[in-house]
């Protein structure tokens, strides 16, 4: 048995726990996520504050060690699916404000990209604020995205972009709902770490979101403005 074995998630104090969730987090161990989620359940922290403290925490840390070559692809998706069991404790956590519903949301990830977690992350906080969210998953055509915000008769619609060479293809999205005249019926947001807010008004999205907290300020500020359009 090695040290790491002998480590009790429960009895270290806070601090300790959290950096011990960033080296879960980082050699993919799952189980251990979970049980480190709970303890500071238990412990009465916040779901948010966990989500972002221990899970983003964590995940920034991969994120820098696989852009500098440190970690391979097959290990960020051992990261990534600790990351996973960890934020399905917290969504219905996050989701039970019992707000009633605000609006409702169409997301989901580009085509040719497969990065979901930023989606899923903005999906559950938008949840937990009362939006109604629709998600279709990653590596989307345009179609998707116009049929689904159609036939859900959506307010929103969330894309999200990981690479370089994927977010380029939000505009598609966008020239594929200005050609269907359908542009302003939608509020269209986006989102995705090599996004800025520049690229974001070059494509005509309505606005660009850094993280999933102002995903969900965002988009409460346009649906009350589109409710004042409507009303005047
Ligand atoms: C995890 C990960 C993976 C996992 C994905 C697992 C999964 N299920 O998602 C795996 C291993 C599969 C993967 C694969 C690849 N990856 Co990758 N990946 C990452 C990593 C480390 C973390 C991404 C992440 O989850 N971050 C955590 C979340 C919470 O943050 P986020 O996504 O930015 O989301 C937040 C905001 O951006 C925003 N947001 C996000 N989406 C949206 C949407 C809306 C509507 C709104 C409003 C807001 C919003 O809110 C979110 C929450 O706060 C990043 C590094 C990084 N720094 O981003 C590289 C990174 C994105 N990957 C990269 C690369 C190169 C790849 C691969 C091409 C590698 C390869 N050679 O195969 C493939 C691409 C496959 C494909 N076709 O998509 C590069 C991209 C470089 C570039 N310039 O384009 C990065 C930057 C790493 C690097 N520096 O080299 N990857």
């Amino acid at each position: 048995m090695s040290d790491e074995d002998d480590i009790i998630l429960s009895e270290l104090n806070d601090e300790e726990l959290v950096q011990q969730m960033f080296d879960d987090l980082y050699d993919g161990l799952k189980e251990e996520i979970e049980e480190g989620v709970n303890i500071l359940l238990e412990r009465g922290w916040e779901p948010y504050r966990i989500l972002t403290e221990a899970l983003v925490g964590g995940m920034t840390i991969v994120g820098h060690d696989f852009r500098d070559g440190i970690l391979f692809v097959p290990e960020v998706l051992l990261a990534a699916n600790a990351m996973k069991g960890g934020m399905a404790i917290l969504k219905p956590l996050l989701a039970e404000t019992g707000a009633p519903r605000v609006g409702k949301m169409v997301i989901g990830t580009v085509k040719g990209d497969i990065h979901d977690i930023g989606k899923n992350l903005v999906g559950m906080m938008m949840e937990g604020a009362g939006f109604e969210v629709v998600d279709i998953g990653i590596n989307n055509p345009v179609e998707n995205y116009i049929e689904t915000a159609r036939t859900e008769g959506a307010d929103i619609i969330g894309m999200s972009a990981l690479l370089t060479t994927t977010m380029p293809y939000m505009k598609v999205v966008i020239d594929g709902l200005v050609a269907e005249g359908i542009r302003d019926d939608y509020i269209v947001l986006v989102g995705g770490a090599p996004l800025n807010e520049e690229f974001g008004k070059a494509i005509g999205a309505d606005a660009y979101c850094r993280d999933a907290a102002v995903a969900v300020e965002t988009a409460k500020e346009w649906m009350a403005r589109k409710h004042n359009q409507m009303s005047a």
